[in-house]
């Protein structure tokens, strides 16, 4: 299915190339899955990918929790990646001012060369957005930013009053800013978040699993079809799939329920 048939306008009036190469792969793939791969050494990442790859569209990775990280493997590990059509999305979560956040694109990780996708906080204003686009221009890159405009945990901060809000109005006018994570567990949390946002920018979301009760420390599930009802694009996913016995049949599930519900959305 074409992606003009499935996103319409979306597809038509979106100017950001890697939001159009997202709505691409899912349509291909006919998945809106993120794998969240949370894996603790190179081996086992690399077998996840071969396992699960096709049927997720894009890759996020926490960099920091590799015991066994070396550059050269992550770039093997990588070009993997992009050999399955994935867009590469670093959870770094940056919080930092703009000049810190900038440079922590570099350093040791250096994400700035690699990562399509990155997560940010906007506790420290809108400088963090201007600091990791200026990180990614300077290797000629363009990337775009994930803020947090809700979380799945338990308790967090982000629920205070007005924070949410002030969120969404400094995301919405920044062309670094991809979307907007979204809390997955609460589709009617979801749905607020999604008028709000209006149709401009992507929301994806975490704490989605198919068993809500295999939440822990504080991590809370929702239902991945009522997450993409509720306005989400993609529905990021981590242990529901490599915990899984078998995680290409958990993948290739969590796929279909979430392409089926983009269906049922564009009817
Ligand atoms: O609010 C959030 C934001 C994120 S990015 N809640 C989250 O769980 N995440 C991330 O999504 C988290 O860092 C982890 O990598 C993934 C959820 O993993 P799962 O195993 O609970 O599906």
């Amino acid at each position: 299915m074409s992606p003009a048939t499935i996103w319409g306008e979306r597809w038509l009036n979106c100017e950001q190339p890697i939001a159009r190469k997202y709505m691409e792969v899912a349509c291909n793939k006919q998945s809106l899955v993120v794998l969240a791969a949370d894996k603790n050494n190179m081996g086992e990442l690399n077998d996840l990918i071969e396992e699960v790859g096709d049927y997720i569209s894009a890759l996020k990775t926490h960099v920091d929790l590799i015991d066994d990280w070396s550059k050269d493997a992550w770039n093997e590990f990588i070009t993997k990646a992009k050999k399955k059509d994935l867009l590469i999305f670093e959870d770094r979560k940056h919080g930092d001012i703009g000049k810190i956040a900038k440079k922590q694109m570099g350093g040791v990780y250096n994400s700035r060369e690699w990562a399509d996708l990155i997560t940010a906080h906007l506790i420290s204003g809108s400088s963090v957005l201007d600091g990791i686009h200026e990180a990614w221009s300077e290797v000629n890159r363009k990337g775009g930013v994930l803020v947090l405009a809700q979380m799945s945990s338990e308790g967090n901060l982000l629920e205070l009053p007005g924070y949410t809000d002030s969120v969404i109005e400094i995301g919405k006018s920044h062309s670094t800013c991809f979307g907007f994570i979204g809390n997955g567990s609460r589709p009617n949390e979801l749905s607020e978040l999604r008028k709000k946002v209006g149709q401009g920018k992507m929301i994806w979301t975490p704490g989605v699993n198919i068993n809500v009760n295999e939440a822990v420390l504080g991590q809370r599930y929702g239902d991945p079809k009522e997450a993409i009802l509720s306005g989400s694009d993609a529905i990021i996913v981590g242990s529901g799939i490599y915990n899984a016995e078998n995680p290409k049949d958990a993948a290739k599930k969590y796929a279909d329920i979430s392409w089926n519900a983009l269906l049922q959305r564009c009817e």
